[in-house]
Protein backbone atom coordinates (compact mmCIF):
# COMPACT_ATOMS: atom_id res chain seq x y z
CA UNK A 1 0.00 0.00 0.00
CA UNK A 2 1.31 3.42 -0.86
CA UNK A 3 0.47 5.70 1.48
CA UNK A 4 0.40 9.71 -0.15
CA UNK A 5 1.38 12.84 2.15
CA UNK A 6 -0.59 15.90 1.27
CA UNK A 7 -3.63 15.68 -1.02
CA UNK A 8 -2.83 19.55 -2.86
CA UNK A 9 -2.51 20.34 -6.36
CA UNK A 10 0.53 17.54 -6.74
CA UNK A 11 -0.52 15.28 -4.30
CA UNK A 12 -4.14 14.08 -5.48
CA UNK A 13 -4.06 14.05 -9.06
CA UNK A 14 -1.01 11.36 -8.07
CA UNK A 15 -3.00 9.37 -5.55
CA UNK A 16 -5.69 9.30 -7.68
CA UNK A 17 -3.96 8.10 -10.53
CA UNK A 18 -1.74 5.65 -8.90
CA UNK A 19 -5.49 4.05 -6.97
CA UNK A 20 -7.30 4.06 -10.27
CA UNK A 21 -3.80 2.29 -12.18
CA UNK A 22 -4.40 -0.70 -9.58
CA UNK A 23 -2.18 0.32 -6.75
CA UNK A 24 -3.74 -0.04 -2.93
CA UNK A 25 -3.83 4.18 -2.08
CA UNK A 26 -4.65 5.74 1.07
CA UNK A 27 -4.12 9.79 0.94
CA UNK A 28 -3.25 11.59 3.89
CA UNK A 29 -3.56 15.30 4.71
CA UNK A 30 -3.69 16.91 7.98
CA UNK A 31 -6.67 19.39 6.54
CA UNK A 32 -9.75 18.18 7.92
CA UNK A 33 -11.95 19.88 6.19
CA UNK A 34 -9.87 18.78 2.62
CA UNK A 35 -10.12 14.89 3.76
CA UNK A 36 -14.19 15.22 4.53
CA UNK A 37 -14.31 16.89 1.71
CA UNK A 38 -13.05 14.65 -0.59
CA UNK A 39 -14.75 11.32 1.99
CA UNK A 40 -18.10 13.13 1.12
CA UNK A 41 -17.25 12.35 -3.22
CA UNK A 42 -16.29 15.42 -4.53
CA UNK A 43 -12.83 17.50 -5.85
CA UNK A 44 -11.38 19.66 -3.64
CA UNK A 45 -9.86 22.23 -6.78
CA UNK A 46 -10.95 22.09 -10.80
CA UNK A 47 -9.00 20.46 -13.29
CA UNK A 48 -9.73 19.00 -16.48
CA UNK A 49 -10.54 15.74 -16.05
CA UNK A 50 -9.73 15.81 -12.34
CA UNK A 51 -13.92 14.61 -11.69
CA UNK A 52 -13.73 11.63 -13.64
CA UNK A 53 -10.15 10.19 -12.59
CA UNK A 54 -11.65 10.98 -9.19
CA UNK A 55 -14.78 8.37 -9.44
CA UNK A 56 -12.43 6.10 -11.01
CA UNK A 57 -10.18 5.99 -7.83
CA UNK A 58 -12.76 5.39 -5.66
CA UNK A 59 -13.82 2.76 -7.50
CA UNK A 60 -10.64 1.30 -7.47
CA UNK A 61 -10.68 2.28 -3.55
CA UNK A 62 -8.92 4.57 -2.79
CA UNK A 63 -9.32 5.74 1.01
CA UNK A 64 -8.14 9.54 2.11
CA UNK A 65 -7.74 10.17 5.86
CA UNK A 66 -5.99 12.69 8.53
CA UNK A 67 -4.30 9.59 10.13
CA UNK A 68 -0.56 8.41 8.59
CA UNK A 69 -0.44 4.81 7.73
CA UNK A 70 2.32 1.92 8.64
CA UNK A 71 3.50 0.48 5.53
CA UNK A 72 6.38 -0.11 3.07
CA UNK A 73 6.32 3.28 0.82
CA UNK A 74 5.42 6.41 1.20
CA UNK A 75 4.81 9.67 -0.92
CA UNK A 76 5.36 12.75 0.64
CA UNK A 77 3.56 15.87 -1.74
CA UNK A 78 3.55 18.79 0.48
CA UNK A 79 4.36 22.43 -0.19
CA UNK A 80 7.81 24.29 -0.13
CA UNK A 81 7.13 27.54 0.16
CA UNK A 82 10.16 30.20 0.37
CA UNK A 83 11.41 32.82 2.93
CA UNK A 84 10.55 36.31 1.08
CA UNK A 85 13.53 37.93 2.86
CA UNK A 86 16.26 35.24 2.25
CA UNK A 87 14.88 33.75 -1.08
CA UNK A 88 15.65 30.54 0.17
CA UNK A 89 13.36 26.90 0.40
CA UNK A 90 11.54 26.81 3.65
CA UNK A 91 11.29 22.79 4.03
CA UNK A 92 9.38 23.12 7.35
CA UNK A 93 6.50 21.08 6.06
CA UNK A 94 7.79 18.33 4.19
CA UNK A 95 10.20 17.49 7.36
CA UNK A 96 7.51 17.59 9.37
CA UNK A 97 5.80 15.26 7.10
CA UNK A 98 8.84 13.11 7.12
CA UNK A 99 9.23 13.47 10.64
CA UNK A 100 5.71 11.91 11.14
CA UNK A 101 6.79 8.93 8.95
CA UNK A 102 8.67 8.34 10.84
CA UNK A 103 7.04 7.47 13.83
CA UNK A 104 4.82 5.58 12.26
CA UNK A 105 6.89 3.27 9.28
CA UNK A 106 8.43 -0.06 9.50
CA UNK A 107 11.99 -0.68 9.33
CA UNK A 108 12.50 -1.19 5.30
CA UNK A 109 10.39 1.43 4.39
CA UNK A 110 10.99 3.56 1.26
CA UNK A 111 9.86 7.54 0.99
CA UNK A 112 9.46 9.47 -1.69
CA UNK A 113 9.73 13.43 -1.83
CA UNK A 114 7.53 14.76 -4.78
CA UNK A 115 7.63 18.42 -3.37
CA UNK A 116 9.99 20.58 -5.65
CA UNK A 117 12.80 21.56 -3.32
CA UNK A 118 15.90 23.33 -4.18
CA UNK A 119 19.30 21.15 -4.20
CA UNK A 120 20.51 19.88 -0.99
CA UNK A 121 17.98 20.10 0.80
CA UNK A 122 17.67 16.70 1.62
CA UNK A 123 21.13 15.85 2.25
CA UNK A 124 20.27 19.44 4.94
CA UNK A 125 17.05 18.51 6.41
CA UNK A 126 15.76 15.24 5.31
CA UNK A 127 18.23 13.36 6.00
CA UNK A 128 18.89 14.82 9.65
CA UNK A 129 15.17 14.30 10.05
CA UNK A 130 15.30 10.65 9.50
CA UNK A 131 18.46 9.65 11.40
CA UNK A 132 16.81 11.76 14.37
CA UNK A 133 14.88 8.69 14.70
CA UNK A 134 17.83 6.41 15.01
CA UNK A 135 17.32 5.02 11.81
CA UNK A 136 20.07 4.29 9.29
CA UNK A 137 19.47 5.68 5.40
CA UNK A 138 19.85 3.00 3.03
CA UNK A 139 19.24 0.16 5.77
CA UNK A 140 16.48 0.97 8.08
CA UNK A 141 14.94 3.61 5.51
CA UNK A 142 15.69 4.34 1.71
CA UNK A 143 14.53 7.52 0.02
CA UNK A 144 14.18 8.79 -3.32
CA UNK A 145 13.34 12.15 -4.62
CA UNK A 146 10.62 12.13 -7.72
CA UNK A 147 9.94 16.01 -8.67
CA UNK A 148 6.36 16.25 -10.76
CA UNK A 149 6.27 18.27 -14.13
CA UNK A 150 2.27 18.42 -14.40
CA UNK A 151 1.26 21.73 -15.62
CA UNK A 152 -1.90 23.04 -13.74
CA UNK A 153 -4.77 23.15 -16.99
CA UNK A 154 -3.56 19.79 -18.23
CA UNK A 155 -2.23 17.90 -15.47
CA UNK A 156 -4.02 14.43 -16.41
CA UNK A 157 -2.82 14.37 -19.57
CA UNK A 158 0.54 15.56 -18.53
CA UNK A 159 0.31 13.17 -15.52
CA UNK A 160 0.06 10.24 -18.24
CA UNK A 161 2.47 10.97 -20.49
CA UNK A 162 5.13 13.34 -19.18
CA UNK A 163 8.79 12.15 -18.93
CA UNK A 164 10.37 11.54 -15.04
CA UNK A 165 13.01 11.64 -12.78
CA UNK A 166 13.36 9.69 -9.99
CA UNK A 167 16.38 10.33 -7.43
CA UNK A 168 17.62 7.96 -5.49
CA UNK A 169 20.27 7.29 -3.22
CA UNK A 170 19.97 2.97 -4.50
CA UNK A 171 19.48 1.87 -7.79
CA UNK A 172 17.91 -0.63 -7.35
CA UNK A 173 15.50 1.05 -4.55
CA UNK A 174 15.32 3.25 -7.79
CA UNK A 175 14.10 0.98 -10.09
CA UNK A 176 11.56 -0.28 -8.36
CA UNK A 177 9.65 3.54 -7.28
CA UNK A 178 10.13 3.74 -11.02
CA UNK A 179 7.84 0.44 -11.18
CA UNK A 180 5.22 2.09 -8.97
CA UNK A 181 5.12 5.41 -11.39
CA UNK A 182 5.35 3.35 -14.38
CA UNK A 183 1.92 1.52 -13.41
CA UNK A 184 0.45 5.26 -15.23
CA UNK A 185 3.57 6.73 -16.44
CA UNK A 186 3.92 6.32 -20.23
CA UNK A 187 6.74 8.51 -20.62
CA UNK A 188 10.47 7.94 -19.80
CA UNK A 189 11.46 7.46 -16.48
CA UNK A 190 15.01 8.29 -15.78
CA UNK A 191 17.08 7.05 -12.69
CA UNK A 192 19.59 9.20 -11.02
CA UNK A 193 20.88 10.63 -7.91
CA UNK A 194 18.89 12.45 -5.53
CA UNK A 195 20.89 15.56 -5.81
CA UNK A 196 20.93 15.92 -9.61
CA UNK A 197 16.80 15.11 -9.62
CA UNK A 198 16.76 18.13 -6.62
CA UNK A 199 19.02 20.31 -9.57
CA UNK A 200 16.73 19.23 -12.95
CA UNK A 201 13.21 20.52 -11.12
CA UNK A 202 14.64 23.79 -9.79
CA UNK A 203 16.49 24.01 -13.47
CA UNK A 204 13.57 23.22 -15.75
CA UNK A 205 11.60 26.17 -13.99
CA UNK A 206 14.55 28.66 -13.85
CA UNK A 207 14.32 27.96 -17.69
CA UNK A 208 11.40 28.80 -18.21
CA UNK A 209 11.16 32.21 -15.53
CA UNK A 210 14.57 32.88 -17.60
CA UNK A 211 12.57 32.94 -20.83
CA UNK A 212 9.36 34.54 -19.84
CA UNK A 213 11.54 37.27 -18.40
CA UNK A 214 13.37 37.76 -21.60
CA UNK A 215 9.90 38.31 -23.56
CA UNK A 216 8.64 40.59 -20.54
CA UNK A 217 12.21 42.87 -21.29
CA UNK A 218 11.42 42.90 -25.01
CA UNK A 219 7.33 44.21 -24.30
CA UNK A 220 9.31 46.89 -21.80
CA UNK A 221 11.83 47.92 -24.85
CA UNK A 222 8.99 48.00 -27.54
CA UNK A 223 6.80 50.04 -25.58
CA UNK A 224 9.64 52.51 -25.07
CA UNK A 225 9.88 53.31 -29.02
CA UNK A 226 5.97 52.17 -29.85
CA UNK A 227 7.22 49.24 -31.18
CA UNK A 228 4.64 45.75 -31.78
CA UNK A 229 6.53 43.43 -29.68
CA UNK A 230 3.77 40.60 -31.08
CA UNK A 231 4.23 40.89 -34.39
CA UNK A 232 8.34 41.09 -33.64
CA UNK A 233 8.27 37.60 -32.05
CA UNK A 234 5.96 36.47 -34.13
CA UNK A 235 8.35 36.70 -36.92
CA UNK A 236 11.78 36.20 -34.80
CA UNK A 237 10.09 32.61 -34.04
CA UNK A 238 9.75 32.24 -37.97
CA UNK A 239 13.60 31.91 -37.61
CA UNK A 240 14.53 28.21 -36.95
CA UNK A 241 16.57 28.39 -33.72
CA UNK A 242 14.22 30.86 -32.17
CA UNK A 243 11.61 30.10 -29.74
CA UNK A 244 10.30 33.47 -27.71
CA UNK A 245 7.59 33.08 -25.25
CA UNK A 246 5.32 35.59 -24.41
CA UNK A 247 4.83 38.89 -22.52
CA UNK A 248 2.63 39.07 -19.79
CA UNK A 249 1.15 41.29 -17.15
CA UNK A 250 3.41 38.95 -14.77
CA UNK A 251 4.63 35.74 -13.33
CA UNK A 252 2.56 33.78 -10.83
CA UNK A 253 1.83 30.25 -9.58
CA UNK A 254 3.67 28.17 -6.85
CA UNK A 255 6.46 27.11 -9.00
CA UNK A 256 8.27 29.51 -12.18
CA UNK A 257 7.60 32.42 -9.46
CA UNK A 258 9.15 30.68 -6.52
CA UNK A 259 11.68 27.59 -7.53
CA UNK A 260 14.33 30.03 -8.87
CA UNK A 261 14.32 32.20 -6.01
CA UNK A 262 15.81 29.10 -4.67
CA UNK A 263 19.23 29.63 -6.72
CA UNK A 264 19.48 32.99 -6.47
CA UNK A 265 18.73 32.21 -2.18
CA UNK A 266 22.13 29.22 -2.33
CA UNK A 267 24.16 30.98 -4.99
CA UNK A 268 23.52 34.64 -4.68
CA UNK A 269 26.80 35.77 -6.37
CA UNK A 270 26.92 33.08 -9.66
CA UNK A 271 22.61 33.46 -10.07
CA UNK A 272 22.39 36.87 -11.60
CA UNK A 273 21.09 36.22 -15.09
CA UNK A 274 18.40 34.45 -12.76
CA UNK A 275 18.44 37.33 -10.25
CA UNK A 276 17.71 39.75 -13.04
CA UNK A 277 14.80 37.58 -14.42
CA UNK A 278 12.88 37.32 -11.64
CA UNK A 279 13.25 41.16 -11.24
CA UNK A 280 11.69 41.70 -14.24
CA UNK A 281 9.05 38.95 -14.06
CA UNK A 282 8.24 40.64 -10.56
CA UNK A 283 8.84 44.43 -12.09
CA UNK A 284 5.65 43.41 -14.38
CA UNK A 285 2.11 44.14 -11.84
CA UNK A 286 4.10 47.48 -11.24
CA UNK A 287 4.70 47.99 -15.23
CA UNK A 288 0.71 47.53 -15.72
CA UNK A 289 -0.36 49.69 -13.19
CA UNK A 290 2.03 52.24 -15.20
CA UNK A 291 0.54 51.55 -17.83
CA UNK A 292 -3.46 51.81 -16.78
CA UNK A 293 -2.35 55.14 -15.44
CA UNK A 294 -1.13 56.54 -19.13
CA UNK A 295 -3.98 55.14 -20.67
CA UNK A 296 -6.30 56.71 -18.25
CA UNK A 297 -4.61 59.78 -18.75
CA UNK A 298 -4.79 59.38 -22.61
CA UNK A 299 -8.80 58.55 -22.40
CA UNK A 300 -9.70 61.02 -19.84
CA UNK A 301 -10.95 58.96 -17.16
CA UNK A 302 -9.90 59.71 -13.87
CA UNK A 303 -12.39 58.30 -11.52
CA UNK A 304 -9.92 55.15 -10.57
CA UNK A 305 -13.08 53.18 -9.69
CA UNK A 306 -14.09 53.33 -12.81
CA UNK A 307 -10.92 50.57 -13.76
CA UNK A 308 -11.64 47.14 -13.33
CA UNK A 309 -9.53 43.92 -13.94
CA UNK A 310 -10.44 40.87 -15.65
CA UNK A 311 -8.82 37.38 -14.13
CA UNK A 312 -7.86 37.16 -10.51
CA UNK A 313 -5.77 33.25 -11.08
CA UNK A 314 -2.28 32.75 -12.07
CA UNK A 315 -2.93 32.06 -15.31
CA UNK A 316 -5.83 31.25 -17.38
CA UNK A 317 -8.65 28.36 -16.94
CA UNK A 318 -7.57 27.55 -13.84
CA UNK A 319 -9.18 28.33 -10.40
CA UNK A 320 -5.32 28.36 -8.16
CA UNK A 321 -4.65 32.61 -7.62
CA UNK A 322 -1.63 31.54 -5.56
CA UNK A 323 1.18 34.52 -6.46
CA UNK A 324 -0.90 35.89 -8.84
CA UNK A 325 0.20 38.96 -11.14
CA UNK A 326 -3.27 40.40 -10.22
CA UNK A 327 -2.56 39.99 -6.19
CA UNK A 328 0.76 41.43 -7.11
CA UNK A 329 -0.62 44.51 -8.49
CA UNK A 330 -3.60 45.02 -5.89
CA UNK A 331 -0.76 44.41 -3.33
CA UNK A 332 1.77 46.96 -4.82
CA UNK A 333 -1.76 49.19 -5.01
CA UNK A 334 -2.22 48.94 -1.19
CA UNK A 335 1.35 50.36 -0.65
CA UNK A 336 0.76 52.99 -2.56
CA UNK A 337 -2.62 53.71 -0.04
CA UNK A 338 -4.59 53.91 -2.94
CA UNK A 339 -8.05 52.21 -3.20
CA UNK A 340 -8.15 48.62 -4.95
CA UNK A 341 -9.46 48.49 -8.03
CA UNK A 342 -12.64 46.46 -9.54
CA UNK A 343 -11.61 42.60 -9.83
CA UNK A 344 -13.94 39.71 -11.36
CA UNK A 345 -13.20 35.99 -12.44
CA UNK A 346 -15.02 33.32 -13.29
CA UNK A 347 -13.44 30.70 -11.39
CA UNK A 348 -13.08 32.31 -8.25
CA UNK A 349 -16.32 31.64 -6.72
CA UNK A 350 -14.94 33.22 -3.03
CA UNK A 351 -14.33 36.29 -2.02
CA UNK A 352 -10.59 36.80 -2.32
CA UNK A 353 -10.22 40.60 -2.57
CA UNK A 354 -11.93 43.77 -2.15
CA UNK A 355 -14.17 45.18 -5.22
CA UNK A 356 -14.27 41.48 -6.40
CA UNK A 357 -17.42 40.65 -8.62
CA UNK A 358 -19.05 37.43 -9.66
CA UNK A 359 -21.01 38.56 -12.60
CA UNK A 360 -19.03 39.53 -15.95
CA UNK A 361 -22.04 41.72 -17.03
CA UNK A 362 -21.99 43.72 -13.61
CA UNK A 363 -18.26 44.04 -13.51
CA UNK A 364 -18.68 45.59 -17.00
CA UNK A 365 -21.47 47.56 -16.19
CA UNK A 366 -19.57 49.57 -13.55
CA UNK A 367 -15.90 49.93 -15.53
CA UNK A 368 -14.92 51.80 -18.51
CA UNK A 369 -11.18 50.98 -18.56
CA UNK A 370 -10.91 46.95 -18.46
CA UNK A 371 -7.45 45.17 -17.83
CA UNK A 372 -7.02 41.57 -18.98
CA UNK A 373 -4.71 40.12 -16.51
CA UNK A 374 -5.81 37.05 -17.44
CA UNK A 375 -6.41 35.38 -21.16
CA UNK A 376 -9.07 32.61 -19.51
CA UNK A 377 -11.80 31.43 -22.01
CA UNK A 378 -14.80 33.07 -21.09
CA UNK A 379 -13.40 36.82 -21.98
CA UNK A 380 -12.27 35.16 -25.54
CA UNK A 381 -15.76 34.33 -25.99
CA UNK A 382 -17.23 37.60 -24.91
CA UNK A 383 -15.20 40.00 -26.91
CA UNK A 384 -18.38 41.43 -28.20
CA UNK A 385 -18.85 42.63 -24.47
CA UNK A 386 -16.02 45.14 -24.70
CA UNK A 387 -16.66 46.88 -27.75
CA UNK A 388 -17.42 50.47 -25.70
CA UNK A 389 -15.00 49.82 -23.61
CA UNK A 390 -11.08 51.08 -23.38
CA UNK A 391 -9.39 48.35 -22.79
CA UNK A 392 -6.03 47.02 -21.71
CA UNK A 393 -4.84 43.67 -23.17
CA UNK A 394 -1.87 42.39 -21.52
CA UNK A 395 -2.18 39.23 -23.45
CA UNK A 396 -2.52 40.81 -26.99
CA UNK A 397 -5.94 38.52 -27.76
CA UNK A 398 -8.58 41.08 -28.64
CA UNK A 399 -9.05 42.87 -31.92
CA UNK A 400 -11.13 45.43 -30.89
CA UNK A 401 -10.94 49.38 -31.64
CA UNK A 402 -9.88 51.02 -28.45
CA UNK A 403 -6.78 48.20 -27.34
CA UNK A 404 -3.63 49.16 -25.40
CA UNK A 405 -1.01 46.68 -24.94
CA UNK A 406 1.58 46.00 -22.39
N1 LIG B 1 3.63 32.95 -18.54
C1 LIG B 1 3.96 34.09 -19.29
N2 LIG B 1 4.38 33.92 -20.59
C2 LIG B 1 4.49 32.70 -21.17
C3 LIG B 1 4.17 31.55 -20.39
C4 LIG B 1 3.75 31.70 -19.08
O1 LIG B 1 3.88 35.22 -18.82
O2 LIG B 1 4.84 32.63 -22.35
C5 LIG B 1 3.18 33.10 -17.14
C6 LIG B 1 1.79 32.51 -16.88
O3 LIG B 1 0.78 33.42 -17.23
C7 LIG B 1 1.86 32.23 -15.38
C8 LIG B 1 3.33 31.85 -15.16
O4 LIG B 1 4.02 32.34 -16.30
O5 LIG B 1 1.58 33.39 -14.62
C9 LIG B 1 3.58 30.37 -15.00
O6 LIG B 1 2.74 29.61 -15.87
P1 LIG B 1 3.24 28.36 -16.73
O7 LIG B 1 2.07 27.88 -17.50
O8 LIG B 1 4.46 28.71 -17.48
O9 LIG B 1 3.74 27.30 -15.65
P2 LIG B 1 3.12 26.70 -14.28
O10 LIG B 1 3.69 27.48 -13.15
O11 LIG B 1 1.66 26.54 -14.35
O12 LIG B 1 3.78 25.22 -14.28
C10 LIG B 1 5.19 25.10 -14.30
C11 LIG B 1 5.60 24.11 -15.42
N3 LIG B 1 7.06 24.15 -15.62
C12 LIG B 1 7.59 24.28 -16.85
O13 LIG B 1 6.94 24.40 -17.85
C13 LIG B 1 9.08 24.24 -16.91
C14 LIG B 1 5.14 22.69 -15.04
O14 LIG B 1 5.63 21.76 -15.99
C15 LIG B 1 5.68 22.33 -13.64
O15 LIG B 1 5.25 21.03 -13.22
C16 LIG B 1 5.13 23.34 -12.65
O16 LIG B 1 5.62 24.63 -13.02
C17 LIG B 1 5.59 22.95 -11.25
O17 LIG B 1 4.77 22.40 -10.48
O18 LIG B 1 6.77 23.10 -10.92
Amino acid sequence: MINVIGLGYIGLPTALMLASHGVEVVGTDYNKELVATLNSGKTTFKEDGLDELFADAVKAGIRFSTEYQKTDTYVVSVPTPYDKFSKKVDACYVVAAVKSVMEICPKGATVVIESTVSPGTIDKYVRPAIEANGFVIGKDIHLVHAPERIIPGNMVYELLHNNRTIGADDKAIGERIKEMYASFCQGDIVVTDIRTAEMTKVVENTFRAVNIAFANELAKICRHDNMDVYEIIRICNMHPRVNILQPGPGVGGHCISVDPWFLVGDYPSLAKVIDESMKTNDGMPDFVLNRIYEIMKENGITDVSRVGLYGLTYKENVDDCRESPTLQLLESQERHLAAPLKVYDPFIEADVVPNQYHDLDAFLADTDLVVIMVKHTEIRENMDKLTDKVVLDCHNICDLPKVYHL
